[in-house]
């Protein structure tokens, strides 16, 4: 057998770089790297001997560089996806909360930390953490409830088997999500005589599963049943390619589809049978179907409790649940009849069980009078004597959008307010991290977007508390040239979380600066400070100020930023529905003993 001689980060490194997805493009495209003690010099060194053909991206901090592969991961629909490579202890535990958001949204990416000596020789290293009672341990082993695949690589030769059950874990359908090769420092320095096969391109095909026969009897005759079907769609719709299918399916048999955030764009807003989006963020239209519906026809959702208002959402007294889904852990959940397969697949092959079947038409008008209600939110152009709004932000960032256009968000007031009042046109046009809601991602998962797509124009919305919390990849994104535009609504604190405080029962207390335990209120100059990390920023005061911005994206090179003062308490309250958030059941406040006994009233509709 041929071999050669590499250390064991060669090896890896070399081995990952030669992974190809079904369109002869490297899977991976390449690395973040933030070097310490644990990667500098083996990771380091190998990564360095590849860089003229795989490259390696230097970030600004762990988590946000993880965001930026997730984004991008996401943007591709899982068809390629980035590693990210961290120094041992804290550069490790940083990204923990990036592979909850990946594990989470079932996205791929491939963590590599550093982690302690295996041969344990100058034991304890700086920032090794010391158990008295198991000497296996390391703070890595925080990656494992957050990971698809863990595995500690303690011999060279280790990763002869770690390494492609890696990347079959990153390119299941089902299994997809985070992997993290845990690389003891002194191993990755080590060398080795490989096979020199194990280093042969090879190309990683996702399976397209198909469906059990029996199942898919099954839920064709709950269709052919069913007077009131309606149709789910969430991510797995993208992930899958699906979204032609859906609408070939949903035209054939008249069934209407509403849309989850991460199923949002998979058919375009204006389609006839999109009713818009589903549950606690949701529309009218879309929620009055769901809650007539006598069956429930998810595709590629996890029925996460914005999507099912807690459960409350289905009423029909004799509802039926059919869950479509690649993974059968979410084809099972709640009761549902599975049909446990890839989306597109599923409903080809439903399409055809069900021949000439036709359901009976949706109602008509819900959609118009849903658009009735909300457009105006949307169209006010505002008024000099008040801070404008989120909803008439949102309208300005529609107004100057197009069909190249992506909008992205995470957390805050903007992902319900988008889900309810975006107007996506295409597939890929709504980019919304909703499975974590992870403040922090908005910024790094531009920049992970606009490097899947380059020729799409990114828009990234993102509160002013969400950009405190992480911003510092603005610097990167402005030091590689990645464009993208970014709208900071300043509503001076935590508006969302303040308005759902008030909802339930609370006082008004930590969540916006006026009320915290603060001496002084704050000004912060967020223009100012994106322009100090390298982005061309402007301050807008009015709706027209915002629009004017906007229509000057194009010619900025680099994160181009507009901050724009709102008001914090408007939302949109026409759609929605209830969320289950556990009320106290004893407060010395006045009034909590209602809010507590309208929430337990609530709590009896789950079901
Ligand atoms: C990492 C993280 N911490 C806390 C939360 C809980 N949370 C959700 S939204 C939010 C406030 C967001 O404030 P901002 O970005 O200013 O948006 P606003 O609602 O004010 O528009 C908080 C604290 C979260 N989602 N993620
Ligand atoms: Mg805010």
């Amino acid at each position: 057998m041929a071999t050669i001689r590499l250390t064991a980060a060669q090896a890896m490194m070399r081995y990952l770089s030669a992974q190809l997805n079904e369109d002869g493009e490297t899977y991976l495209a390449g690395v973040w790297a933030i070097f310490g003690h644990g990667n500098v010099a083996g990771i380091g060194e190998a990564l360095h001997g590849l860089k003229d053909t795989w490259p390696t991206w230097r970030g600004q901090n762990e988590q946000s560089m993880a965001h930026a592969a997730i984004a991008y991961a996401k943007q591709m629909r899982r068809t390629r996806a980035m590693a990210v490579t961290s120094s041992i202890g804290p550069g490790a535990l940083n990204m923990i909360t990036a592979a909850g958001l990946a594990h989470v949204n079932r996205l791929p990416v491939l963590f590599v930390p550093g982690d302690v000596f295996a041969g344990r020789g100058p034991d304890p290293v700086l920032q090794q953490l010391e158990d008295a009672t198991d000497g296996s341990l390391s703070v890595n082993d925080c990656f494992r409830p957050v990971s698809r695949y863990f595995d500690r690589i303690t011999r060279p030769e280790q990763l002869l088997t770690a390494l492609p059950r890696a990347l079959r874990t990153m390119t299941d359908p089902a299994e997809c999500g985070p992997v993290t090769l845990s690389f003891c420092q002194d191993v990755q320095a080590e060398a080795y005589d490989w096979p020199e096969a194990f280093f042969t391109p090879n190309v990683w095909r996702t399976r397209r599963p198909h469906p059990d026969p029996v199942e898919l009897d099954r839920v064709a005759a709950l269709i052919r049943a069913a007077k009131r079907p309606v149709i789910i769609a969430g991510g797995g719709v993208h992930f899958s390619g699906a979204d032609a299918a859906l609408a070939a399916f949903a035209q054939r048999f008249d069934i209407p589809v509403v849309e989850t955030q991460a199923g949002k764009s998979a058919l375009p807003w204006d389609h006839a049978l999109n009713l818009g989006p589903v549950g606690v963020t949701g529309a009218s239209s879309a929620n009055a179907a769901c809650e007539s519906a006598d069956l429930i026809l998810g595709v590629g959702t996890r029925f996460q409790d914005f999507t099912t208002g807690s459960w409350a959402l289905f009423k029909h007294k004799d509802r039926k649940l059919v869950s479509i889904n690649v993974a059968a852990y979410d084809a099972m959940k709640h009761g549902a009849e599975p049909l446990c397969a890839d989306a597109r697949v599923a409903l080809e092959l439903l399409q055809t069980a069900l021949g000439d079947h036709r359901c009976q038409p949706p109602p008509k008008g819900l959609k118009a009078a849903w658009f009735a209600a909300v457009d105006p939110l949307t169209d006010a152009p505002g008024d000099a004597n008040s801070l404008p709004t989120d909803q008439q932000v949102i309208g300005a960032v529609q107004r100057a959008s197009h069909m190249e256009t992506v909008v992205m968000c995470a957390a805050g007031t903007m992902p319900g307010e988008l889900h309810k009042l975006w107007k996506a046109p295409r597939a890929g046009a709504y980019h919304m991290e909703y499975g974590f809601s992870c403040m922090g991602y908005e910024i790094a998962g531009a920049m992970g977007i606009k490097m899947a797509q380059p020729g799409r124009d990114v828009i990234c919305m993102v509160g002013d508390g969400s950009y405190m919390m992480m911003n510092s990849e603005m610097a990167t994104a402005a030091m590689m040239g990645i464009s993208f535009a970014v709208v900071i609504t300043d509503n001076r604190g935590y508006g969302c979380i303040n308005r759902l405080q008030m909802g339930t029962g609370g006082a008004e207390f930590n969540n916006l600066y006026a009320h915290a335990n603060i001496e002084t209120q704050p000004r912060i100059d967020f223009a100012a400070h994106a322009n100090a990390m390298g982005a061309t920023a402007v301050k807008v005061t009015s709706i027209a100020g915002l629009e004017a911005a906007l229509a000057k994206r194009d010619a900025v090179k680099g994160p181009y930023v507009i901050v724009i003062d709102t008001d914090p308490y408007p939302s949109t309250p026409h759609g929605g529905n209830w969320w289950d958030v556990a009320v106290p059941e004893i407060s010395p406040r006045p009034g909590m003993a209602e809010v507590r006994a309208q929430y337990e009233t609530q709590r009896k509709d789950q079901a």
